[in-house]
């Protein structure tokens, strides 16, 4: 699928400032993915569709994964954290996109896991880091970047440990496990 042709079907779902967040994924993905020699067709592709459930009702989100059977912890937590599982379910589904590394890219980008890849590193960080955000702590993550993605993502997945715990919320163990897989 073309870029064109994938932002036009995104589009459809998430317009507005959800759609221009997308596409600012989209042109710093490529920048970290030239950067860092990702695969840059599979990065166009996972950012393009990393939010496109976001403003699915959260009652069909909850379905999609009870019904599909995606990973059921979830629903014990946020309904933030649906989306991109989702996502990664319904853009094989409708859109034949199969790629493993690309749907995991976009499964992941909530919560990161253990042993991501370098496209799901790429996805989580982009979307964190783009232009569009400000948030405390964000500068340090964007200059981190420039030079050492894992330690760029280790501050930024740290980064989100903390927010969570400051506003009491419960923390997904795949966002655990990023962290601690990233620091050795
Ligand atoms: O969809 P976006 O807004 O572009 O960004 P996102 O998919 O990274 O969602 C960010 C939200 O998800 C943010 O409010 C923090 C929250 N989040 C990330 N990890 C966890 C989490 N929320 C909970 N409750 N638990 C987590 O482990
Ligand atoms: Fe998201
Ligand atoms: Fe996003």
């Amino acid at each position: 699928m073309d870029r064109e042709k994938a932002l036009q079907i995104v589009q459809k779902r998430i317009s507005g400032p959800r759609f221009d967040h997308t596409v600012r994924v989209l042109e710093t993905a490529l920048d970290l993915a030239k950067q860092y020699g990702a695969d840059e067709k599979k990065t166009e592709i996972a950012a393009i569709f990393h939010d496109y459930e976001k403003h699915r009702p959260v009652s069909e989100l909850q379905s999609i994964i009870v019904e599909k059977k995606l990973d059921s912890r979830l629903l014990d937590y946020h309904s933030e954290l649906w989306h991109g599982p989702a996502a990664a379910f319904i853009v094989q589904e409708e859109l034949g996109i199969r790629d493993d590394d690309v749907r995991n890219a976009i499964r992941y980008h909530t919560t990161g896991r253990a042993g991501m890849s370098l496209l799901e590193k790429i996805i989580y960080l982009a979307d964190y880091i783009e232009p569009g955000r400000q948030f405390p702590g964000l500068e340090e993550v964007r200059d981190l970047a420039k030079t050492d993605l894992d330690l760029a993502l280790k501050k930024a997945i740290g980064n989100t440990i903390k927010f969570l715990i400051d506003k009491s919320a419960r923390i997904f163990p795949d966002t655990f496990e990023a962290y601690n897989d990233l620091v050795k």
